[in-house]
């Protein structure tokens, strides 16, 4: 199984802060190792740019943090899955910390985007994790286990297992610096799988799961290895080329 090696650029960087990124991407990571796969999700107004930067570099894929999920219509401020795969994105977000916390996203609204997505040629990508208060709480596997089955309710057992990966982020990990330690990522991802394999049946075994919560270039390698880590998902650390390109090759 590929990992998927990715960045969640947030709301930064211009259309040529992007470009200029994007093609440092490419020079330092040269060919992508033949295991992983490499995705870029910027904010919607460099997308495009980033995907030219692409060009023809083999493996390096773009993608959307956010979408409405209507076809089109009168939504302010918002765009289509449809918009997105025109601008050449190959993955969305869904369900990301910020969506839910800071945006008020409820379980229901993020499982309409992870169905909706995947229905308009979008892979997607599930974003789950507890807050530090339900861990202290002891309620981690509640909160894992209500989001992931909303927010998966909606999805075939048909679709093809790389088309949906789950992204764990404790959102105490966040931006914060702080790393989830192995056990509790080795246990939570345990627990994540475990779920999967109830709601896909087998092949819920080969869908990926992604670690997200204040990686960089010291820490990914350790936590790459670690048991049902199939990839990472890096906010901060991937702002600059020279540490993206270091965990890409991890
Ligand atoms: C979690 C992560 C990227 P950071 O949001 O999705 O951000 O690596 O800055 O903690």
């Amino acid at each position: 199984m590929q990992k998927l090696i990715a960045a969640n650029w947030k709301m930064f960087k211009t259309i040529g802060e992007a470009r200029e990124m994007a093609s440092d991407l490419v020079r330092r990571v040269g060919e992508i190792p033949a295991d992983r796969e490499v995705l870029v999700i910027p904010p919607s107004t460099a997308i495009f740019a980033v995907a030219e930067e692409f060009g023809h570099a083999k493996g390096f894929q773009v993608g959307g943090q956010n979408f409405h999920p209507e076809v089109e219509g009168a939504f302010t401020g918002e765009i289509a899955p449809r918009m997105l795969t025109d601008l050449c994105c190959t993955y969305a977000l869904a369900g990301h910390s910020e969506r839910r916390h800071v945006f008020g996203e409820g379980d229901e609204l993020v499982g309409r985007k992870v169905t909706f997505g995947l229905e308009n040629g979008l892979k997607m990508i599930l974003c789950v994790g507890e807050k530090i208060d339900e861990r202290k709480g002891g309620r981690v596997e509640e909160v894992l286990r209500r989001q992931l089955e909303v927010g998966l309710a909606g999805v075939s057992r048909d679709i093809p297992e790389t088309d949906i990966v789950v992204a764990y982020e404790p959102v105490w990990a966040i931006g914060t610096g702080e790393v989830a330690g192995p056990e509790e990522i080795v246990h939570a991802h345990a627990f994540i799988r475990n779920v999967l394999v109830e709601l896909f049946g087998e092949k819920g075994h080969s869908i990926r799961i992604q670690y997200g919560g204040s990686v960089k270039p010291k820490n990914c390698a350790d936590i790459l290895a670690l048991d049902n880590v199939d990839g990472v998902l890096v906010g901060g650390a991937s702002l600059q080329a020279e540490s993206f390109s270091q965990i890409v090759k991890a």
